[in-house]
């Protein structure tokens, strides 16, 4: 950061972000540089990450750029969508942020369940959009493919999904139970995501367990 220059220099602005200094127009000169509002997050409160649009996005150099950024996440990524991983400039690359949950029905699953459906979803609360993204679920123990997805004898597996930043998307597969289950039964199944940003997602072992949920009643006690 630049505050003050008291002489007539010659200052090469390569591949940085100019915020309302062009005023000293004798101050200024080189190329591959971006003006305008960095768009942070909350400047105030000391968080730098990057709005999406902010023209930092994939404005950056390579020299000497570091593979992650400054919370060790992998840089560079591909933030304006046009097909390119490009450093941004400053602390943070902005990027997708992956993450998965899983549901079922019926829930609870019980002893006397035959068809389960499963659905997957994946939130992106990053501020940039997911692109290319494929989801991957194994086939839990005790059951067998039903419908849902693209099986390939293995894994469910969906591709070329988006997602946009801050937003989430569901998928669904069934499976028909192989009987018997018995309440305390653990049907288990990995399930992973991965974007063409590099972004990754998973759950190593996602359980669901067999049996009726407990419904617990409030006790009142009242003088009669
Ligand atoms: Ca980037």
């Amino acid at each position: 950061m630049v505050n003050e220059i008291s002489t007539t220099v010659t200052l090469a602005a390569e591949y940085n972000l100019i915020d309302g200094s062009q005023e000293y127009a004798y101050v200024i000169t080189g190329a591959n540089y971006v003006a305008g509002d960095p768009l942070f997050v909350n400047a105030a409160g000391a968080n730098f990450h990057l709005q999406a649009g902010s023209p930092a996005i994939d404005a950056g150099s390579a020299v000497d750029a570091p593979n992650n950024d400054y919370e060790g996440n992998p840089r560079p990524v591909d933030g304006d969508g046009i097909g390119l991983a490009i450093h941004d400039i400053g602390a943070y690359e902005a990027a997708p942020k992956l993450s998965l949950s899983s549901t079922t029905t019926p829930d609870p699953v019980e002893a006397t369940t035959k068809v389960i459906t499963y659905t997957i979803t994946l939130q992106n609360s990053g501020g940039i959009t997911a692109t290319g993204v494929a989801i991957t679920s194994a086939i839990p123990n005790s059951t067998t493919y039903s419908s849902g997805g693209f099986f390939d004898g293995a894994n469910v597996v969906w591709t070329g999904l988006t997602v946009a930043g801050n937003s989430s998307t569901s998928v669904s597969f069934r499976v028909s139970v192989t009987p018997p289950i018995t309440n305390g039964d653990k049907l288990i199944n990995a399930i992973s995501a991965s974007s063409a940003e590099g972004i990754t997602a998973s759950i190593s072992a996602n359980t669901v367990t067999v049996g009726v949920q407990s419904v617990y009643l409030p006790i009142v006690l009242r003088n009669s």
